[in-house]
């Protein structure tokens, strides 16, 4: 408090969903199955599921969270309603590919599929929601996993690029930003979601994972052409899973450690933003034994095509040591980080550090000089009803404004920050974990972990919050 925070006039305020995470109608308009459609609740071992995708394929669950979620598909103009009554000035989702190419490798896309974003950019527009689209948020349609191996097959840079353009030429003048893979960095810890990609059977699942990675590289870098020969106000971002590895004490080892566990998300950024693969990257592929195949063109296309802006999640900073007796380690996460004696920990065991924001900003902006966006932050916790029907998660309002006041700090620091969409304004189910009682929205949804509820929605408190900070451009804060 004291000093008034300085947010630009037109700083973007907003929320953030995924198709697979909130639609639901997984079957509906003659859409197809995507990768996380065979993912069973964590209840029956979901985690098992996603590093086994052939076994889940083969696997009859009780109750798989993306079938319904919260039916966003027949709810969103209620939905959209809610987010402009906080004010939104950008939304956050993504298109379900599936949706528009049901097996992706179709001959023509779906026309239902795209009649339903017309209607959700329709939506936004009314009440003047800028629509801030993620083209690939771990949902690739399944028959590409089974048929390629996903990303491990370069066939996918072209399947990927149609679908692109298809996107590019229906919403022009609809959408001006997009994101061309949700936390690309997270294929290496998710391969199956993030590349459709079982590694499993590979004599070296390294090798595999990188020229996966690569073709997903290659084939940002000619979509953020194609948008931009399409569109020239179409706006490209790359994604990473964020958030600053500290060193567990000061001994030279650590520190080290910590420089090395960045750079494996950093790779991305590098090559994305810069254009180019970082110098330290010929050492960790000899390391790995790692030889990647490139198409002739591949550098060219990675040179001239970087993106005009970098965007992230960032829930939380890590911690690594060099010490392998330093074990006490965060759980309920994907990636693996020692515990921070330093920070709060959630019911899920996700660390608070708002001042980390500040300090990953001005990391990646440093690094860069592009404008940032953070497109998920937020805090998934449990909420309870009371019987007036009213949410009182102070919890969640405390982790919001920390993190908000940090990422003022990161603008004063002199870092262009383009807006901030905190994840799942609404309540919709966790992509880790799939289930609906880890809740990060505004809007609470009457959905529990067995797909058992109401589905109505109920504002929070912080759906109040969160109003007056938008309204007072951050000054509430
Ligand atoms: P949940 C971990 C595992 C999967 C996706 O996560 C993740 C992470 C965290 O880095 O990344 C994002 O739902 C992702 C969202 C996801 C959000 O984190 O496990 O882009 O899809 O919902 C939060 O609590």
């Amino acid at each position: 408090k004291g000093e008034k925070m300085k947010f630009p006039d037109n700083f973007l305020w907003g929320g953030a969903t995924a198709a697979n995470q909130c639609e639901g109608a997984y079957l509906t308009d003659g859409k197809g199955l995507s990768l996380v459609d065979i993912l069973p609740a964590k209840a029956e071992k979901r985690n098992e599921a996603l590093f086994n995708p052939e076994q889940a394929l083969k696997t009859k669950y009780q109750y798989y969270p993306s079938h319904q979620s919260i039916d966003f598909y027949h709810h969103f103009r209620e939905d959209i309603k809610l987010f402009a009554e906080m004010g939104f000035k950008v939304y956050r989702m993504s298109i379900s590919w599936p949706r528009i190419f049901p097996n992706g490798d179709d001959e023509s896309p779906n026309e239902q599929g795209l009649k339903f974003y017309d209607q959700v950019f329709a939506e936004c527009r009314k009440y003047k929601i800028e629509p801030l689209v993620t083209i690939n948020h771990f949902d690739a349609p399944l028959a590409l996993f089974k048929k390629y191996n996903g990303w491990a097959n370069r066939k996918l840079v072209d399947l990927y690029l149609k679908y692109c353009e298809v996107l590019f030429k229906r919403y022009k003048g609809q959408v001006k930003y997009w994101l061309t893979f949700n936390e690309i960095n997270m294929i290496l810890h998710i391969p199956f979601l993030g590349g459709g990609l079982d590694v499993r059977n590979s004599e070296n699942p390294e090798q595999l994972k990188y020229q996966a990675a690569h073709h997903q590289l290659v084939a940002s870098a000619r979509a953020t052409k194609l948008a931009h020969e399409i569109d020239s106000e179409n706006q490209v971002g790359c994604m990473l899973a964020a958030g600053q590895t500290y060193p567990y004490t000061c001994n030279p080892k650590d520190v080290w450690a910590a420089l090395t566990a960045d750079r494996e998300g950093y790779f991305f950024i590098d090559v994305q933003s810069r254009g180019y693969y970082p110098s330290y990257s010929r050492k960790i592929f000899k390391e790995k034994n790692i030889e990647l195949q490139w198409a002739a063109t591949d550098q060219q296309d990675l040179l001239e095509n970087t993106v005009d802006f970098i965007s992230f999640s960032y829930y939380s900073s890590r911690l690594t040591s060099a010490d392998p007796s330093v074990m006490e380690k965060t759980a309920g996460n994907i990636f693996a980080s020692l515990k921070n004696p330093y920070l709060k920990t959630s019911s899920w065991g996700w660390q608070t550090d708002g001042l980390g924001l500040r300090t990953t900003m001005n990391q990646i902006y440093d690094r860069y000089q592009k404008p940032l966006f953070v497109v998920e932050n937020g805090l998934g916790e449990k909420d309870e009803v009371t019987p007036e029907k009213e949410i009182h998660d102070q919890y969640r309002i405390d982790y919001l404004a920390e993190n908000l006041r940090e990422l003022g700090n990161a603008i004063e620091d002199g870092v262009d920050c383009l807006g901030y969409t905190s994840w799942g304004c609404i309540d919709l189910v966790s992509a880790g974990s799939g289930e609906m009682s880890k809740r990060y929205g505004y809007i609470y949804v009457d959905r529990d972990d067995q797909g058992k509820g109401s589905l109505r929605r109920l504002k929070k408190d912080s759906f109040k919050w969160y109003q007056k900070v938008i309204a007072t451009n951050g000054q509430f804060l």
